[in-house]
């Protein structure tokens, strides 16, 4: 659990920023030795062989070689850069942040050992201030490696097979449970940054709403570096409206601030201006030093009751989608020109949320979900766990610490997942998911809690602790395959039953269809592009008649894109395109639509303006 705050690189009049993505020297260790990088200190003399490996990135897909692609084990990457002769003599704090690196990640600065951190999707850092050489060239090396076991989020099975007649000896056979590739690398931004000594190490911000007032509740933390504070410093805040024009301000680490007449933050196509940011302006000012950070913030509230799901009081029903950060080449790693493709075709389709299924996205693209008002169901790697243990409780609820740490001033994140399609028909799921509500609540007391079942109402022990049903149906694909003609009277049968057996709103976090794009028959037939419209068409006529029955919270298609899959899987053989590419998008691997997109933007842009 974070001690201090993880809040996002920023630069300003006190603070530095410097990126150091790029191409970077890798190489990975040997399959027969994998702790050669470690005994040879190559975080200390450097690598005598190596290839060029793009940052941010997955190393998967970058080569042509199939032993990087299927890679388990420790990989490794290394640079180096210059920090100003000025940062010494300015007496300031440098720290170097990491903006995700999967899995497990050992990092050295000049073969010094600057941190370590577990967890693939989420934010880490650390001081660098006394590793570094001032005005000179600084060596940084990163080992991180992909390896899931039974105590990682998510879980991860490795067999050492004993039949020598198949398996040579030594064989290791990698195998996962959930339906995505195992992608591992420096995956989001690599940044340098300076503070001053005393800085702001955190900020929290809630807000409310009473009437057309807007209420933003904030909390300032700071932090030395020596620890040895004469006083404590004093904090001024400032708010200024999306044209920069500072409004109003006020004195305090604490405080509670009203904007008369505010710009609420609104949903995608609910009002003329989604996505309202106000930007918290925060000065912290010690006896040597100013600190100055800026938070972008937007007012607004969530509430929920049995039936129904509100932003600023207004029932909101979301239309969108599960995703995956995915593409060709760059496999999971941050990439500007598809962040903003994808934010154009999810507005371009009217929708107004998504699920961040199947972990926690890069904060850049959070930003704009900030800005373009698309609702978030922030979910946690806890994707499909299978054996519940105190210990993975435990590094669990540690992850859920850290997301929260990470986005807890969003205003598009709207409700917090905790899993997707645990093994929740197990007994011991019920106290596993209780200890990890009420941990949340605990972090969070103003957004919803959830998980995401594939259960049935009558095999679930864990939905009964949520505050919102969230389900996965296949009806007409997995189950009864071919028979489109079901699928109305059985989703109308088993969400209704949701909600009797709970009493609690119902959201459609996955349904629908793969396809090949181009693929064509009439009459419909699995696969094809017609077989997917059909699919969804079916869906949005059951979701019609139960919105009317006032408990249906939302529908999201299973899946935005198409996506990658490993061929290791249990499901592989389900998988076209040499099993390694899920066609179950709207949209294909190139970011074009498919007939389906087409299909649900009429749908979405319908019920935006029926509501
Ligand atoms: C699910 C999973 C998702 C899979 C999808 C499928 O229920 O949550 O990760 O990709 O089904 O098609 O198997």
């Amino acid at each position: 659990v974070h001690s201090s705050g993880i809040l996002y690189p920023r630069e300003s009049e006190s603070r530095e920023l410097v990126s150091l993505d790029g191409i970077w020297k890798f190489r990975i260790s040997t399959a027969e030795d994998q702790e050669d990088g470690f005994r040879n200190k190559w975080f200390s003399t450097g690598f005598d062989e190596w290839i060029h490996m793009p940052v941010p990135s997955s190393y998967n897909d970058v080569t042509a070689n199939s032993t990087l692609r299927d890679f388990v084990g420790w990989a490794w990457y290394q640079r180096s850069f210059f920090a100003p002769k000025r940062w010494w003599t300015d007496q300031q704090r440098v720290v170097l942040r990491f903006g995700s690196v999967h899995y497990t990640t050992v990092v050295w600065v000049n073969g010094k050992e600057a941190c370590v951190h577990s967890g693939g999707h989420l934010p880490f850092q650390a001081d660098v201030t006394e590793l570094l050489l001032y005005g000179s060239a600084n060596l940084l090396t990163v080992a991180v490696n992909n390896t899931l076991t039974l105590i990682t989020v998510p879980q991860g099975h490795i067999d050492h097979p004993n039949n020598t007649g198949r398996y040579p000896p030594g064989t290791v056979l990698y195998h996962h449970d959930f339906d995505f590739f195992n992608y591992a690398g420096i995956h989001r931004p690599v940044y340098l940054y300076t503070t001053p000594q005393t800085y702001i190490d955190d900020i929290t911000v809630v807000t409310d709403i009473d009437d057309d007032m807007g209420i933003i509740k904030y909390k300032v933390e700071y932090q030395n570096k020596y620890k040895d504070l004469p006083s404590v410093p004093q904090c001024r805040v400032f708010v200024l409206d999306k044209e920069g024009t500072k409004l109003t301000s006020i004195k305090g680490l604490v405080g509670k601030i009203h904007i008369p007449k505010a710009n609420f933050w609104w949903p995608h196509l609910t009002h003329p201006n989604p996505g309202y940011l106000y930007t918290l302006e925060v000065h912290l000012f010690s006896d040597s030093s100013e600190d100055i950070y800026r938070l972008p913030v937007g007012i607004r509230k969530v509430t929920w009751n049995t039936t129904t799901f509100f932003i600023n009081n207004i029932p909101t029903y979301m239309r969108g989608f599960g995703r995956h950060e995915d593409s060709n080449i760059r496999g999971r790693g941050l990439d500007y020109p598809l962040l903003v493709r994808d934010y154009n075709l999810i507005t371009w389709i009217g929708a107004n949320s998504y699920r961040t299924s199947h972990y926690p996205y890069a904060e850049e693209t959070l930003d704009m979900a900030d800005a373009l008002g698309i609702m978030i169901i922030d979910e946690s790697p806890a994707c499909t766990i299978d054996y519940f243990t105190d210990e993975l409780l435990l590094k669990h609820k540690e992850v859920m610490a850290e997301i929260i740490m990470r986005d807890k001033n969003r205003p598009s994140v709207v409700m917090w997942s905790l899993a997707n399609e645990p093994k929740s028909f197990k007994n011991e799921s019920s106290a596993y998911f209780s200890a990890l509500v009420n941990l949340t609540k605990s972090l969070d007391p103003t957004r919803p809690v959830t998980f995401v079942t594939s259960q049935y109402s009558n095999t679930d022990k864990a939905v009964q602790f949520m505050d919102v049903v969230c389900v996965n149906r296949y009806p007409a694909w997995y189950s009864d395959s071919g028979h489109t003609d079901l699928i109305q009277r059985q989703v109308k049968y088993e969400l209704t039953l949701w909600h009797l057996m709970f009493n609690k709103p119902v959201l459609v976090t996955e349904y629908g269809a793969g396809s090949v794009v181009g693929m064509h028959t009439a009459p419909s037939s699995m696969w094809t592009e017609d077989y997917q419209v059909v699919t969804l068409k079916e869906h949005f006529k059951a979701f019609d008649t139960l919105y009317q029955d006032g408990f249906l919270m939302g529908e999201m298609i299973w899946n935005f894109a198409d996506f990658s899959t490993p061929q290791d899987s249990y499901l592989s053989f389900y998988r076209i395109y040499s099993s390694r590419r899920l066609q179950e998008g709207i949209v294909y691997s190139r970011r074009q639509p498919k007939m389906a997109a087409h299909v649900t933007r009429w749908r979405y842009w319908t019920l935006a303006h029926k509501s």
